[in-house]
């Protein structure tokens, strides 16, 4: 039995990262702009699978996806003093138009708040006209000065799934939160990304929101990454653009709103949470390729190996799976598994000269490596099960790791001694107030994440300042 190994992809992931979505040939980040990188069709298709999950949870709940412009005048991104403050350092600026310099300068969106509030102010007239939940999924641009890497803090953001709502009353903007986190609780879920979900620390919310709640994974480095957040916006733009309705009393009042956003971080993490030293290991329910058959020609049995790979090509094509027929004559088999773990497909199916006298196919696992035979007249069935139980085991595989990089410390010193040891995430009691927050971050060299939200009350003593404590604080080393 061969081995699965974890070591380049544990102690080296930057290098593992890159090689995998080059070898892989899933996204090229030679492109020559910094920042910017091309999603290459085996990327593309994957790209895909993942939004059409996204897409799925958002329309189901009553979300509709539209298209808005990429260019914002100044003037518009300037009207929200909070969000141009946070945005200023990273917006690319269209001066020019042909030879003519533009009377008001055009922003490469960096984000829509602002391309949508003027049009809110349009749509929005009375309270029947509220809720309104919208998204669209587009590329944004963000001129980042911290180190940029590919999918995971590029400049054109490719797949910011973004989604924008609008309500009559702050309960129900709050109400939209909770459903907010729900459905990105279920798209992580489904793609086996195991996370923490945390209230961020005031200084480090969305410009222009009155909270910011984030979704946090930790990568095979043990840095932790930002993958989805949440924002109430409460009625900061509304304020600034004078978008009011009419309500049910005959007054007028602002809209309430908040925001929500991914981006193809998640398919970073993705990639990185499932993989090993041999490339990725994509879960059968999103993977272009589920099933790869790869034909083992024996001298004097080429031609019939072939054509029993055709025929049972063409079996599982009908049954409805995913797959894809390797009959490559100038390539080794092995060169050919060698493709195949690398990209990820979850199983690969020998054919070679004794299942062609057995009537029997030979599958191989990519997660655990392990092999099974299989006779023709059953292998629709055995395959569906073990697909499942790829998909099980990947998720279960991920959420143990994940749990064991989360450490929950009460003392001081302790805490210090294991998060430089161990690194992932860190979890403290702590009283609530910001100052005690901020030291503990500045004594760690750590970045605060917040305020756990998804853990039960905890009764303690704050590890700063030791006063009484029910909340808990999570810090890491971030991207
Ligand atoms: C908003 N407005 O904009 P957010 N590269 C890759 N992914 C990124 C990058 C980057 N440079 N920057 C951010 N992300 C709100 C909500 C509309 C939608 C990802 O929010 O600025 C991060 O995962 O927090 C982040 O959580 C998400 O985009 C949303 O960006």
């Amino acid at each position: 039995m061969q081995e699965v190994k974890r070591e380049k992809w544990g102690n080296n992931f930057s290098e593992w990262f890159r090689s995998v979505l080059n070898g892989a040939e899933l996204y090229d980040y030679r492109y020559p702009i910094k920042g910017c990188g091309v999603w290459r069709p085996y990327g593309f298709k994957l790209r895909r699978n993942v939004l059409k999950i996204i897409r799925k949870l958002l329309d189901e709940t009553n979300h509709h996806e539209v298209l808005l412009p990429l260019l914002i005048p100044e003037t518009l991104l300037a009207k929200e003093s909070e969000h141009v403050k946070g945005f200023e350092e990273q917006v690319y600026w269209v001066t020019h138009g042909g030879l003519d310099k533009l009377d008001v300068k055009l922003a490469l969106r960096p984000t829509s708040e602002t391309a949508l509030a003027p049009m809110l102010k349009l749509w929005i007239k009375s309270h029947s006209d509220l809720p309104l939940k919208l998204y669209q999924v587009v590329s944004v641009f963000r001129y980042e000065t911290k180190a940029t890497r590919p999918l995971i803090r590029v400049r054109e953001i490719t797949t910011f799934k973004e989604a924008h709502t609008a309500h009559a009353t702050l309960e129900d903007a709050e109400r939209q939160v909770k459903e907010a986190v729900e459905v990105y609780s279920k798209f992580f879920n489904s793609l086996g990304i195991p996370y923490t979900i945390n209230l961020r620390p005031q200084w480090d919310k969305f410009a222009g929101a009155i909270y910011t709640i984030a979704f946090d994974t930790i990568m095979p480095d043990k840095r932790v990454m930002q993958i989805g957040t949440v924002h109430n916006l409460g009625q900061n733009f509304s304020k600034a653009f004078e978008i009011t309705y009419l309500k049910v009393d005959g007054t007028h009042d602002y809209i309430w709103q908040t925001c929500y956003g991914i981006s193809e971080r998640a398919i970073a993490a993705l990639i990185s949470i499932h993989g090993d030293d041999r490339g990725l290991i994509i879960p059968p329910s999103i993977a272009p390729i589920q099933l790869v058959i790869i034909p083992i020609p024996y001298r004097g049995f080429e031609e019939k190996v072939y054509e029993k790979s055709r025929e049972i090509y063409e079996i599982l094509k009908k049954a409805g799976f995913r797959v894809k027929l390797d009959d490559r004559e100038d390539i080794t088999p092995g060169s050919k598994f060698y493709d195949w773990e690398l990209r990820g497909i979850p199983l690969r199916i020998e054919i070679g000269p004794k299942d062609l006298e057995e009537e029997t196919i030979t599958i191989s696992r990519r997660d655990t490596l392990e092999r099974y035979k299989y006779k023709v007249h059953e292998m629709i069935e055995k395959i569906e099960k073990l697909l499942e139980e790829v998909e099980k085991a990947l998720k279960k595989r991920a959420k143990q790791w994940f749990k064991n990089q989360i450490n929950r410390i009460e003392n001081l010193e302790e805490a210090k001694r294991i998060f430089e040891e161990k690194g992932g995430i860190l979890e403290v009691p702590w009283c609530g107030n910001d100052e005690c927050g901020l030291k503990l971050g500045e004594k760690l060299d750590a970045r605060v994440l917040g305020e756990a939200l998804d853990v039960d009350k905890y009764v303690s003593k704050c590890i700063i300042c030791g006063k009484p404590s029910t909340k808990i604080l999570r810090l890491a080393r971030t991207y």
